[in-house]
């Protein structure tokens, strides 16, 4: 006996794939419907918002190496800018934007620093967000990234294993470099070499491209950078002028920016008020006594209103 089987047509997925969706970070096309883009792994909401709303998105390069006090810095800035503290007011546009302040809140409020951020790019956290600032309350949606230090090291290493990483830096409109004041007061310049050859790899991925390379190089409307030292609450010659001690303490790092950013500036910033140790399962961990941020939205805020 013949039996009958119903058989669905998926054609209707082909239908979809016919109008891809171009990731706003690397530019390769995806499904419509898809999350994450997928080679880079950045939100397609970057993408589907920027086309809906008719807006670009300015790319903000957040570099340094690990441990050097990114995410806990990005993650408090996001929590002070949404208290719309001083001129800056902020949206954030898609869900995903609020992971990062939410992880490293929640870390802080429970007395621990946020966990090492991990290398994964699909665990990377995207923040997409509208800030307005400057007397004329322009708006600018800006998108950043916080990856962990080893990505750095990684795409470095092996080209194209972090296609994100590579996109953003010969894409970005704005650079934040990240600096452990605490380190550099030490001596310890290891971490300085990575920053080095991340800006040595935003020249060499800008002058790549033509259109990149006159946008690069219009002296009118420079690509802003912001070195941020981080853990100024360590260091108290850092916190009372920066300069002088980045000239100081990171003379390499701070010319090199220079050279390449006719627009840079110094920032200092520390999340903490003083830090204490902890013992967890026999090992001494850094653990945060008092939150007290200081020149946290500053960098950022000079970033913003400075966009080309
Ligand atoms: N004293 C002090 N230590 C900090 C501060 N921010 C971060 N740290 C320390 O630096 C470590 C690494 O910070 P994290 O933000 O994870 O660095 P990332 O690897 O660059 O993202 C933390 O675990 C803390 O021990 C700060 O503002 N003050
Ligand atoms: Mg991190
Ligand atoms: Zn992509």
């Amino acid at each position: 006996m013949a039996t009958l089987t119903r058989l669905p047509l998926d054609t209707y997925l082909l239908a979809g794939q016919a109008a891809p969706l171009e990731c706003a970070i690397c530019q390769h096309e995806n499904r419509v419907s898809a999350e994450m883009c997928h080679v880079c792994a950045a939100p397609l909401s970057i993408a589907r918002i920027s086309i809906e709303e008719k807006r670009p998105t300015s790319i903000v390069a957040c570099i340094g190496a690990s441990s050097a006090g990114k995410t806990a810095y990005l993650g408090m800035l996001m929590d002070m800018l949404m208290r719309d503290s001083g001129s800056l007011r902020t949206t954030l546009l898609g869900p995903h934007s609020i992971s990062l302040q939410q992880s490293t809140t929640t870390a802080l409020a429970a007395g621990w620093y946020p966990d090492k951020t991990l290398r994964d790019p699909e665990h990377t956290c995207w923040v997409h967000c509208r800030v307005e600032c400057g007397r004329r309350r322009r708006h600018n949606d800006v998108v950043f990234a916080d990856f962990a230090g080893d990505c750095f090291i990684e795409e470095l290493e092996h080209p194209g294993s972090y296609p994100a990483v590579r996109s953003i830096l010969g894409k970005c409109a704005a650079v934040m470099v990240f600096a452990d004041a605490q380190r550099l007061q030490s001596g310890e310049h290891d971490d300085d070499y990575i920053s080095l050859k991340m800006l040595s790899l935003i020249s060499e991925q800008n002058n790549k491209d033509k259109k990149r390379k006159k946008a690069w190089t219009n002296r009118s409307k420079p690509t802003p950078l912001a070195l941020v030292l981080t853990k100024a609450d360590t260091t108290p010659a850092c916190a009372d002028d920066p300069l002088t001690f980045a000239e100081n303490h990171a003379s390499a790092l701070w010319q090199d920016c220079q050279r390449r950013f006719p627009k840079s500036n110094v920032f200092a910033a520390s999340v903490t008020g003083s830090t204490g140790y902890k013992l967890v399962g026999g090992r001494r961990c850094r653990v945060p006594l008092r939150v007290e941020p200081h020149g946290i939205v500053e960098p950022f805020g000079w970033l913003v209103e400075n966009l080309p």
